[in-house]
């Protein structure tokens, strides 16, 4: 399958660009590489050392298969988005390219305006050069599971649409879900999905919006081929996520950083899980465009302080609670349904079996490159 990778040089991108090519597909990477920029802008660059495009791509080539790199802004460049459509063909594409960092979309209103900016305009002119170019073409994009909210206001969330009575009529209906943003980055994915909703409606597109949870951990099958594939791995207070801050702390004996009670709970999936449901979506194209197939991908829910205990019991890490920098629930609840993944295959990976070994990658490999200003530099919201 010839497949654009929108967003393929970053943390999920490029780890999914590479399974995709080794599974034989053909990729082509598009990305204007602003997320490198805003590691300059913040000073806070990845823990592990990450090559230059031109030589992920040269080493790609050689190590793992068919892949190739445009520099394009999705957001500025409608034409370029329309012309590399029409010039490579793809049979699907990949949405990865959006500013995903919610601490970095509260900073002050220039990443507010760009986070919107970026992310919706970019969404819309990938969608909308798509009915042009061929309306055939499968898009597959990176939503979130904050599009929710997470409670259990409605019980278990379900993959996408709720089940409804109207209570002046009586009619039983099946809508969106609810959207509940706690950030304008999240805001921007609950844009998304109207953007979505209209173009299938209307052009009857083919789309997948993958609700995913935070993604933890670095390596994957294919970046451990060669020191030059390596991932990406942010531990900083506006990039870094929660699991992956937790375990480069734990590495660099830094306390782990709860924020509040620590009682929020959230679904995580390791990135090597993104890069097969990714290719499980891409590969399983063929489903009822009548709406927006919508999959939650996500593995399992744990706690905040749920994981700091198990970090704190594996590797004797010291906790520490400061105050919560973030505008949410100090605890909740969540239960998520995700069986639509589940029955295309997904077998998804346990935080128990992949964090020894992500732990003592980080703690080997980066330790001169932690730097423990970079750690509690979230704005307030
Ligand atoms: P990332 O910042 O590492 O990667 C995003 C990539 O998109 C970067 O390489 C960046 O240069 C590129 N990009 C951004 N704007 C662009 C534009 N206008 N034109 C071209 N390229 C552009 O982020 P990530 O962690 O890889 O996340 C990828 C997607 O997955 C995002 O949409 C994010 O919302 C979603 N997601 C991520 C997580 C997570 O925990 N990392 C969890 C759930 C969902
Ligand atoms: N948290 C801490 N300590 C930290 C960092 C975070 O306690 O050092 C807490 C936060 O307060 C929050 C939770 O951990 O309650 C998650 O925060 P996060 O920064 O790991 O994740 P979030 O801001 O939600 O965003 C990340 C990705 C985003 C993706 C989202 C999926 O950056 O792209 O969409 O996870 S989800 O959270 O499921 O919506």
């Amino acid at each position: 399958m010839k497949i654009i990778i929108f967003g393929g040089d970053g943390f999920c991108g490029w780890p999914t660009s590479l399974h995709l090519a080794a599974e034989g597909h053909d990729v082509l990477i598009v990305d204007n590489l602003s997320r490198r920029q805003i590691d300059n802008e913040l000073s806070s660059g990845s823990l592990t050392k990450i090559s230059s495009i031109n030589e992920r791509i040269d080493t790609a080539k050689k190590k793992i298969g068919n892949i190739d790199f445009i520099n394009l802004d999705v957001e500025k460049d409608s034409k370029g988005v329309h012309n590399v459509l029409s010039s490579f063909r793809p049979h699907a594409v990949v949405q990865f390219a959006e500013q995903r960092a919610a601490p970095y979309s509260m900073i002050g209103d220039t990443e507010r305006r760009y986070t919107i900016d970026n992310n919706v305009t970019g969404t819309h002119n990938i969608c909308s050069a798509i009915v042009e170019v061929d309306p055939n073409i499968h898009i597959v994009h990176l939503g979130t599971m904050g599009v929710y909210g997470y409670n259990k206001v409605y019980g278990s969330i379900p993959e996408g649409y709720l089940d409804v009575q109207i209570s002046s009529t009586g009619l039983d209906t099946e809508i969106l879900y609810p959207a509940n943003p706690g950030s304008v980055y999240h805001l921007s994915k609950c844009l998304d999905q109207l953007i979505f909703q209209f173009y299938n409606k209307n052009w009857g597109l083919r789309i997948t919006d993958l609700h995913q949870g935070i993604v933890w951990g670095v390596e994957t099958a294919e970046t451990k081929k060669d020191q030059k594939l390596v991932n990406r791995f942010d531990y900083d207070g506006i990039y870094g996520t929660v699991l992956n801050r937790f375990i480069s702390q734990a590495a660099n004996n830094h306390p782990l950083t709860v924020y509040g009670t620590g009682g929020q709970s959230r679904a995580f999936i390791h990135i090597s899980d993104t890069a097969r449901c990714v290719r499980l979506a891409l590969e399983n194209y063929d489903f009822d465009t009548s709406k927006v197939r919508i999959f939650n991908q996500v593995s399992e829910i744990f706690s905040v302080s749920g994981l700091a205990k198990i970090l704190e019991k594996q590797y004797g890490a010291e906790v520490n609670y400061v105050e919560n920098p973030r505008k949410e629930l100090s605890d909740n609840e969540l239960e998520v349904s995700n069986t639509g993944l589940l029955s295309l295959g997904f077998e998804p990976i346990k935080l128990d079996e992949g964090l020894v070994e992500d732990v003592k990658f980080i703690a080997d490999s980066t330790k001169e490159n932690f730097n423990h200003t970079r750690v509690l530099t979230s704005p307030n919201w």
